[in-house]
Order: C-alpha cells, then structure tokens, then sequence
C-alpha cells in the first residue's frame, strides 16, 4: 500500500524542527516506517542548492529563488519522496510547496499563479495527504528565532515580509482546510506536542489502520 506524505510548515522559528520528532514517533509508534525529509534539501543536489539559497554572500531576484526551490524539488520528488511512497513507506518533509506559496508567491509577492504553474510541472497529481501549519504571531516567532544560530538570507527580511508568509499560510489552510490543519504554536512546547498528537489521531487514526493491516 502506497505511503502517506505528511508536511510541516509554518514561518521560521515556528518549532518545525522541535516538533519533527513528536511526529515521527506517533507515527513509528502506530507501526508505519517513516522517512523524514526536508525542503529545500532531501537528496545532494537539494542540499547543494539549499546552500546557495540560504547563503547571504549575494542576491537572488525572487524568480531565481522561486525557480530554485522548484529545481531542488523535483530532484527531491523523482529520487526520494516518489520511491518511498511507492514502497510503503511514509514521508514526513520539514516544508514542501506550501512553503515556495508563502514564501515567493505571498512574501516575495511574486503570486499564487507563478506557483501554480510550476506545481503543477514538478508534481503532476503529488500532493501532501496531511499539512501541519505551525502558526504563532510574529513576536512568538522572532523571540524563537533570536535564541539561534546566526540568520540565512531569507531570515534578514524584515516584519512586513514574515507577515505575508504568514497571511500566506493561513490563505492556504482556508482554502484547503481537509488538508492543512493550523496548530496553535505559540503555547509552551508540552502543549504544542499534545496538540499535534491529537490532530495526527484525528487526521490519520483510518490510514494508519489501513497500512498496518496491509
Ligand atoms: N523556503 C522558501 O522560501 N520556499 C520554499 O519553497 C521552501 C523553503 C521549501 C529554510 O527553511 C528557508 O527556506 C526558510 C523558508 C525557505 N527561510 N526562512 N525564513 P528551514 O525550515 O530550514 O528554516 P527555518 O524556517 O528558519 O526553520 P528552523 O530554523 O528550523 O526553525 P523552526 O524549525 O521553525 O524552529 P525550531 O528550530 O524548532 O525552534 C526555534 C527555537 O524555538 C528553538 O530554540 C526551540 O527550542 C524554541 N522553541 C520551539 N518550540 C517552542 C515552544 N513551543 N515554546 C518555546 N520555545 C520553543
């Protein structure tokens, strides 16, 4: 039985990455095999090219980054993620297209169309079965952002550019709200967990019956 493909979005310094593990164990726990990913990323070439787009050494025009984060995933779609959900196996990626709507079509306000155009080039009828929206205000976000590393190059944009990503977001779970469900982010870390293990009960309770029983 094919795989399910599961997503986490949200802006930077959301939890994603806190978070990706309270994932994966729910669902290891249920008896599926997981395969965690991440975009821009999941294969060499995709981690070659999140180096280019993270670096602040120079400029990338927003049709360049659009078209990059596209190029890094259709190598991610064709070598893992198609593969493994063919196998059976689940994917759990840290952002996928969600993340190029917020990002270029809503933040770098290039639209929705452009994106459009290319998601339906790389993926064809792929599409995540399940999105997790992390959502916090943008205070909640920058104070969790302050307590890391230093910041990439889509990290320096200022308030205005993070509020787009976020309306973004949220466009996308009111348009598709079977798929993307929205996470309160900004509560303590115990309470975000709890959170998503009952959404993941709710949202994936039959399809892990199916596959375990395949
Ligand atoms: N990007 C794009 O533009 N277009 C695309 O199509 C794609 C991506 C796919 C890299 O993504 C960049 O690529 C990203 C979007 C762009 N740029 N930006 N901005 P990334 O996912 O690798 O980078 P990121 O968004 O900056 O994620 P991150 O650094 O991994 O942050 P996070 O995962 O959301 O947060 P975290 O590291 O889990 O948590 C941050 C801190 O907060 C940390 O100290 C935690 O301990 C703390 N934390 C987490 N949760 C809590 C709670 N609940 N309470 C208190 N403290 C917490």
């Amino acid at each position: 039985m094919r795989g399910r493909l599961i997503t986490i979005e949200g802006v930077e310094g959301v939890g994603k990455s806190s978070v990706l593990p309270v994932v994966r164990d729910f669902l290891t726990e249920q008896g599926v095999q997981v395969l965690q990913t991440r975009e821009p990323g999941g294969t060499e070439l995709g981690e070659q090219l999140r180096d280019v787009l993270l670096n602040t050494d120079q400029e990338i025009v927003p049709s360049a980054e659009l078209l990059l984060m596209f190029a890094a995933r259709a190598q991610h779609v064709e070598k893992v993620i198609q593969p493994a959900l063919q196998s059976g196996i689940w994917v759990l990626s840290d952002r996928f297209t969600d993340s190029s709507f917020a990002y270029q079509g809503g933040g770098r306000q290039l639209g929705a169309e452009r994106v459009e155009v290319l998601e339906r080039w790389v993926l064809g009828d792929l599409h995540a079965d399940l999105t997790l929206l992390l959502d916090a205000t943008r205070e909640t976000s920058l104070e969790r952002t302050k307590k890391r590393r230093q910041l990439d190059r889509i990290e320096t944009e200022g308030d205005e550019f993070f509020e787009r990503v976020r309306l973004a977001f949220l466009q996308r779970a009111k348009a598709d709200p079977l798929r993307v469900k929205v996470i309160d982010a900004n509560p303590d870390f115990k309470t975000v967990a709890a959170s998503l293990r009952v959404q993941l009960e709710v949202s994936c309770g039959q399809w892990l019956s199916e596959a375990v029983a395949s």
